[in-house]
């Protein structure tokens, strides 16, 4: 999979796909993600991206000369399969979205700034709207950061063992059971009796009794 990001402060996304399962996943070369710089498509005189809105009021809007630029330079080379915009007014992004997504070729996401992007790049280029929940962050960058590893991990063939996507929490509407490492006896804390018993079956109807009791404990809403 190939994800584009066009982003104003692309520095806030070097890091998070350079670790553990993200990390391998571009080493597997089974996802690439892409980092494009804003102000390098503006045609603006010093690299000016935002301006301030009409109709007055705090804040600048992201002009949509630079984006749109940003966006066609983009679809010359790929046909994306959406063109997602990173918004707390967007839909709010769960697994279920995670899923379909996994399964795309190309994406493009675009991280807002300011008081956001000029509302005719939403109507005209952006085909999904996500947010990552109800509060509000500073850019849409630490959102799509969110967004790419919830997706990447899901592309078949990153996970080592590839079942292990399917016990994650909310890959069936269930929160995840508690998991143990050693040792058995942790400050006379004792690891419960049947993880260690031997026995597949004992064991993952224990795990499943678990996940529906703190399903029932934390998250009543997905049951
Ligand atoms: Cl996607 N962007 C911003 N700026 N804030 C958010 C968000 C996105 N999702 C939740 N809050």
């Amino acid at each position: 999979m190939y994800i584009d990001i066009i982003s104003a402060v692309p520095d806030l996304l070097h890091s998070p796909f350079e670790h553990s399962i993200m990390k391998r996943a571009k080493e597997k070369q089974l996802l690439t993600v892409e980092v494009h710089n804003l102000r390098q498509f503006t045609p603006y005189k010093q690299g000016q991206i935002d301006d301030y809105q009409f109709g007055g009021g705090a804040g600048m809007v992201m002009m949509p000369e630079p984006l749109a630029i940003a966006i066609e330079t983009l679809q010359k080379t790929k046909q994306y399969d959406e063109i997602i915009y990173m918004t707390p007014d967007g839909k709010s992004f769960n697994q279920k979205t995670a899923n379909r997504l996994s399964l795309y070729q190309n994406l493009l996401i675009i991280c807002g700034h300011y008081k956001g992007i000029d509302e005719r790049i939403r109507e005209q280029f952006v085909t999904m709207e996500l947010s990552i929940g109800d509060y509000v962050l500073s850019g849409g960058e630490l959102a799509a950061a969110v967004v790419v590893d919830a997706i990447g991990r899901l592309i078949p063939g990153v996970l080592n063992d590839e079942t292990s996507a399917l016990f994650d929490s909310f890959q069936d509407s269930m929160l995840a059971p508690p998991v143990y490492t050693r040792p058995a006896d942790f400050r006379g804390s004792k690891v419960p009796e049947v993880l260690l018993c031997g026995d597949p079956k004992k064991i993952a109807e224990w795990r499943h009794n678990e996940s529906i009791r703190r399903t029932e404990e934390r998250r009543p809403d997905l049951l």
